[in-house]
């Protein structure tokens, strides 16, 4: 995923058209959409390569499987025009390596450690373990908490440097600034900016306070 602006916007709006319209509205300040499960859910998959005619398109199906189900998920995102695929990597190394094999060209980031508090219960007492085999197995980075951002550095310092992508600015208390002077490469915005009265402005804004900082 090319760095511009280090905005990812989390397209958690379940209304097609109006997550298409906001898409399309922030597309000048965010370097990609994210699409989660309740997008895919309400509008179909297709909503994946609608997105990626206006960015590249992340989808955050934090996939957690045997390896040949990882591989048919990856392939039936990446055929439909995802950049990117987000996977748990706490399933291990023969479902990473799986997933990063079928990507091809694309890029898989591993979960570590969410940014909710429950994330801080049990994946992060083994997310440096799972930075250093997640590495190993060719993943292109990994999502790592705004909300923690001291965690930020530590699991990109134990992967030898790969790319963050950090969810927990805004609604769930954490910084974008902050994550991105921790070390993260991207910010993963989505009700600060989807839910605002005006969320071209919103993306706007944030883009402004973080683009400084890359
Ligand atoms: O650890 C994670 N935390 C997290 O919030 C991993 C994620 N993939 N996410 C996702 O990022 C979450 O599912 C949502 O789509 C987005 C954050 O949205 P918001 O809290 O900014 O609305």
């Amino acid at each position: 995923m090319r760095r511009r602006t280090g905005l990812i916007l989390a397209l958690d709006e379940t209304d097609p058209e109006r997550a298409i319209g906001i898409a399309e509205g922030a597309s000048p300040f965010i370097d990609a959409v994210k699409v989660n499960w309740p997008l895919v859910l309400s509008a179909g998959p297709e909503v994946i390569t609608r997105l990626s005619e206006i960015s590249e398109v992340v989808c955050d199906f934090k996939v957690a499987d045997i390896p040949n189900t990882a591989r048919l998920i990856v392939e039936g995102a990446v055929s439909r025009g995802a950049s990117a695929v987000i996977v748990h990597a706490f399933t291990g190394r023969d479902s990473l390596e799986a997933a990063v094999a079928a990507a091809g060209a694309a890029e898989i980031y591993a979960v570590t450690e969410m940014s909710h508090p429950g994330g801080a219960e049990f994946t992060a007492l083994h997310a440096e373990e799972m930075a250093e085999m997640g590495a190993e197995c060719g993943v292109a980075g990994f999502i790592a908490p705004a909300t923690r951002p001291e965690r930020i550095a530590m699991i990109k310092k134990a992967s030898g440097g790969g790319k963050i992508l950090s969810p927990g600015a805004g609604e769930q208390g954490g910084s974008a600034s902050a994550a991105i002077m921790a070390g993260a490469d991207h910010v993963i915005v989505g009700r600060s900016i989807y839910k605002a009265a005006d969320p071209r402005a919103a993306a706007e804004r944030i883009c402004g306070e973080i683009r400084p900082l890359l």
